[in-house]
């Protein structure tokens, strides 16, 4: 791995990885998200990790794709290169993935972070989609994940100018968890990390698939979706340790089956 660093047991149950171009600002060229997928298809799968943190470093979560990679490619060269089956391949990932942002957070970089189920910032951080301004427009999300979470008009607002918005401006909007001087953000995200690490990791894959899906279907379709995971969380002997552990008035030792 050249561009990204990967560290399975960085926590008990949880996994870092940290892009790592901090030169171009974490720009997202074809191998860096080449690298950033097979990271997660072997974390998803790895026993050990119930949860997946996605950072930066303070300067910059990531710029973007990156431009001088893309400037000269054909459509057909585009889809020929089919990055987009990197994008779904990420989108899979099954364990709970949490962005730790600083600094940027633009363009396929605030994509990704809302690829991530939830994103804590720093006070630092800086959302945007400025596509448009080098004449192009977002293409892995940027239209349809950034107007689900904040809106209609305020994302018109950032997809036409490009303009980027603050921490604070993302937390009101709704595009974020939470907030927090800069020297704290992997912190507390680990923290949160560390708290979906203590749940049932069956149930904690059952209940973010449902979540994922209410922004893929109709209301009565998402119900009857999380009706069968709901059976299907019952068929886990976390399950049985969870409701056995809540009658003895102790600690769940969840085993993940
Ligand atoms: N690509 C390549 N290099 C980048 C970059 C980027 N996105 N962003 C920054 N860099 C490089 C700069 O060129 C500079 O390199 P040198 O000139 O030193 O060699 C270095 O990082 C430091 O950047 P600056 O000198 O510009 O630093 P400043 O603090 O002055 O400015 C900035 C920071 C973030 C405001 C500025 O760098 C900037 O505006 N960057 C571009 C932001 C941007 O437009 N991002 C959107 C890119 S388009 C797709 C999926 C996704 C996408 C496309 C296709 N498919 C699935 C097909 C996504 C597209 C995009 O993200």
């Amino acid at each position: 791995m050249e561009f990204i660093n990967v560290t399975p047991d960085y926590k008990p149950h949880i996994a870092l990885v940290q892009l790592n171009r901090p030169k171009e600002l974490n720009a997202l060229n074809l191998q860096l998200m080449q690298e950033l997928k097979e990271a997660l298809k072997s974390l998803d799968q790895d026993e050990t990790v119930r949860v997946i943190v996605i950072t930066g470093n303070e300067r910059a979560f990531a710029a973007g794709a990156d431009i001088k990679q893309m400037a000269d490619k054909s459509a057909i060269d585009m889809l020929k290169i089919d990055q987009f089956s990197t994008w779904d391949q990420i989108k899979k990932t099954r364990k709970p993935m949490i962005a730790a942002v600083s600094g940027f957070a633009l363009g396929g970089g605030c994509e990704l972070a809302m690829t991530c189920d939830m994103i804590i910032a720093s006070e630092t951080a800086q959302f945007g989609q400025p596509e448009i301004k080098i004449g192009v427009m977002p293409g892995a999300g940027g239209t349809q994940r950034l107007t689900k979470a904040i809106g209609k008009a305020r994302s018109m607002e950032m997809v036409l100018t490009g303009k980027f918005i603050n921490a604070d401006e993302a937390l009101q909007y709704g595009l974020i968890n939470k907030v927090v001087p800069v020297e704290l953000y992997l912190s507390e995200a680990m923290h949160l990390a560390t708290e979906i690490a203590k749940m049932s990791p069956v149930a904690a894959m059952l209940a973010k698939e449902s979540v994922n899906r209410s922004f893929e279907t109709h209301l009565d379709e998402g119900l009857h979706f999380e009706r069968k995971n709901f059976y299907l969380a019952f068929a886990s002997e976390d399950q049985s340790e969870g409701m056995q552990a809540f009658i003895e008035k102790r600690n769940p030792d969840y085993k993940g089956k």
